[in-house]
């Protein structure tokens, strides 16, 4: 078994820096790590790379060739790497003996809860080379300072998370700027925890831009909220305390901490519910019970109540 994390999130969220700084502390720790780049407009890439999409295919030329701006190009780039998928296979299985794998996709989110070649590509390769893989999904915590901004973030880490279908774990990431954008409305917590956002209603009201919006905003609350499946944990990349918190995390949602250990359930249930220095259930994770069908009913159930609020009520906006 061959264990990973799948690296995603809005342009700028700090994929690449969390790649480089996951595999430094992953590597003190005494682990493998090969980290694989596949997003052709990550340029000046701070860590060396095992695998590099950009010796398949380059955005540049892809915009050149097809006339296409830099999203249509990534989508071209995710569709031409879903077609050969096998390119990425091959280079891959040299390090499936030893090593932990990194995946540094792209940052152009309509990938991960629309289009279905970045999703294709994972499971192909789950499923080919039995991997365990985590979605690490990082939003930059300056979003917590606008109402509308945190509701936008909460609906895409919903949908991320119930298209991809993956273990996961959303993270804010920059956690240590979060002060600089100006005081919150609420604590920290009121933001990882995602429990009441009918909260949220009174910031959004004395918000000018957001207020316009604002019973379109409390519809999507409610999405989000009869679905319960969103929380955060935070993460400051330079803070090793913070980068080893989110290991221990990621490493009970892909099976890590099972690795090597004897498939005995006796092994298993000592180590399920041995003691935790983290608070487990402040955190978030679709935990692999998610199986396929009842994903497909809850993707289907959550297109269908965004259809609803977005096209029943003109009034909303
Ligand atoms: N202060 C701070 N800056 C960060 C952190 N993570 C990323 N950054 C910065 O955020 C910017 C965007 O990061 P990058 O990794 O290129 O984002 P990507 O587009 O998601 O790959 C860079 O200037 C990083 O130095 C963090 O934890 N703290
Ligand atoms: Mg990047």
């Amino acid at each position: 078994m061959v264990f990973g994390q799948v690296v995603i999130g809005p342009p700028g969220s700090g994929k690449t820096t969390y790649c480089n700084g996951m595999s430094q502390f992953l590597k003190l720790i005494g682990r493998k790590v090969a980290v694989i780049n596949l997003d052709p407009a990550n340029d000046a890439l701070p860590y060396e790379c095992a695998v590099n999409i950009e010796d398949l295919i380059k955005l540049n030329d892809v915009m050149m060739e097809h006339s296409l701006g830099p999203n249509g190009g990534l989508v071209y780039c995710m569709d031409y790497l879903e077609k050969n998928v096998d390119w990425l296979q091959a280079k891959l299985e040299p390090l499936l003996k030893d090593h932990y794998l990194l995946f540094d996709f792209p940052g152009q989110v309509e990938l991960f809860f629309l289009h279905s070649n970045a999703k294709s590509v994972i499971m192909k390769l789950i499923k080919k080379l039995n991997l365990r893989l985590t979605a690490v999904h990082l939003v930059d915590s300056h979003l917590c300072n606008d109402p509308g901004k945190y509701v936008s973030a909460l609906l895409l880490s919903l949908s991320t998370m119930l298209h991809l279908e993956l273990p996961h774990i959303n993270v804010l990431s920059k956690i240590d700027l979060i002060e600089s954008y100006g005081k919150l409305g609420f604590n920290l917590d009121f933001y990882t925890d995602v429990q009441d956002l009918s909260y949220l209603q009174n910031l959004l009201a004395q918000d000018r831009y957001s207020s316009k919006y604002r019973k379109l905003t409390k519809e999507l609350c409610d999405v989000i909220d009869d679905f319960g499946l969103v929380n955060f944990t935070t993460l400051d990349i330079q803070d090793k305390e913070s980068v080893g918190n989110l290991v221990k995390l990621i490493d009970k949602t892909n099976g890590y901490i099972f690795a090597g250990i004897e498939a005995s359930a006796v092994e298993f249930s000592k180590i399920a519910v041995g003691p935790l220095d983290w608070d487990y259930y402040r955190y978030p994770f679709i935990i692999s019970y998610l199986k396929c069908s009842a994903h497909n009913c809850l993707y289907f159930q959550f297109s269908q109540e965004l259809h609803h609020v977005l096209s029943f009520d003109r009034t909303l906006c």
